[in-house]
């Protein structure tokens, strides 16, 4: 009842700008007890004027006692969608983590004894501080604010995801990257013994997994690292414990399970890219009027979707994000720059 429903590509230009507004939201947040909601559904969704959403779990917390601890000061971030988000059970099972097997259900059923605590991530490369630290570190200088997205995969099916995290700018700017620092790239863990398909003389892709961004658009306000999903600590199968979520990029570029950040002078070359660079490009931002060379990208199955009812909607420019990040790109062509 709480959650109204709004068109896509609704960030408005007032939610964008209006800080000050967002701030008197959040004192009201807070002086309402949000956060720590508890009705009688699972997942909560609190709102402000009857506009914000805020997705909270009534689930016992999961992840490591330092999370689970930050997980109670919660709040709601800039930049959600008023699209209500995909039930949770299809978050969690509706999934793409090769490492797990390529079968949608694959990384819900073989990742459950994955271990992602403790996990250390290292900061390397073109930056003043460098070094291997453990996740708590990484993440407890930031406030956590739950992002509700949209992800738009490559394959032409949408979700839309209650994050929770903090942006990457944020994370970088404490490494004091210098100016040769003109890309980010991430890798996510290799560990044959945790992640099958690693092992495989048949795997899909080359692992590990590497993604990597511009920094001029790892630094956007957008780019968001996530440890958590409605509310809660990040499912295995979503890439605990940190990933990547790059909403107005097609969904491969938003890389699962980060063990290394590093600021690099040249383009990283990434999995995709690498496996196949007709089909997949290093930018990879969602775009409608380039399809890809085996199907259309003009619209999108949003999830979830039935043999009854397949839940077209149209695919947005930028995955309905232009207003804030279509000026990172206005000197290419995205035709060839894809
Ligand atoms: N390491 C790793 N990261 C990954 C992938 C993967 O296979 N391995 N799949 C990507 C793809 S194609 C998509 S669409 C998203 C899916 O995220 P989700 O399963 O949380 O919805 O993760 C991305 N990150
Ligand atoms: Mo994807």
């Amino acid at each position: 009842m709480l959650i109204k429903r709004a068109q896509a590509g609704d960030i408005r230009s007032s939610e964008i700008t209006s800080e000050t507004v967002f701030h008197e939201r959040r004192q009201i947040l807070k002086a309402m007890g949000l956060g720590a909601v508890a009705l009688g559904t699972p997942f909560v969704v609190g709102a402000t004027s009857g506009e914000r959403q805020f997705y909270t779990t009534q689930a016992p917390l999961s992840g490591p006692a330092w999370l689970q601890n930050k997980l109670k000061t919660l709040t709601p971030g800039q930049y959600s969608t008023r699209e209500s988000a995909t039930p949770f059970e299809y978050v969690s099972t509706y999934n793409n983590f090769y490492e797990f097997g390529t079968g949608k259900t694959d990384p819900a059923d073989n990742s459950q004894n994955f271990v992602t605590d403790p996990w250390k991530v290292e900061v390397a490369g073109e930056a003043e501080l460098t070094g291997t630290y453990n996740l708590e570190d990484i993440v407890n200088p930031h406030t956590l604010e739950e992002r509700i997205y949209r992800l738009r995969c490559v394959e032409a099916w949408s979700m839309v995801v209650p994050w929770v995290g903090f942006p990457l700018a944020n994370l970088l700017k404490r490494f004091k990257p210098n100016s040769n620092a003109k890309y980010v790239r991430f890798e996510t863990l290799h560990d044959p013994e945790q992640m099958p398909a690693q092992g495989s003389r048949f795997a899909a892709i080359d692992y590990p997994y590497i993604e990597g961004l511009r920094i001029d658009e790892a630094m956007n306000e957008l780019a968001f690292l996530a440890v958590g999903v409605y509310g809660n600590a990040m499912p295995n199968q979503n890439g605990a414990p940190i990933r990547l979520v790059v909403p107005w990029k097609y969904g491969f570029k938003s890389i699962k399970s980060i063990v290394k950040i590093e600021f690099t002078k040249r383009r990283p070359k990434t999995t995709w890219e690498m496996s196949n660079s007709r089909e997949y490009g290093f930018y990879a931002n969602v775009n409608p009027d380039v399809d890809h060379p085996r199907w259309s990208q003009a619209r999108e199955r949003r999830l979830p979707t039935s043999i009854f009812n397949q839940n077209y909607v149209e695919t947005l420019k930028f995955n309905g994000y232009a207003p804030l990040v279509a000026h990172l790109y206005k000197d290419m062509d995205l035709r060839k720059q894809y």
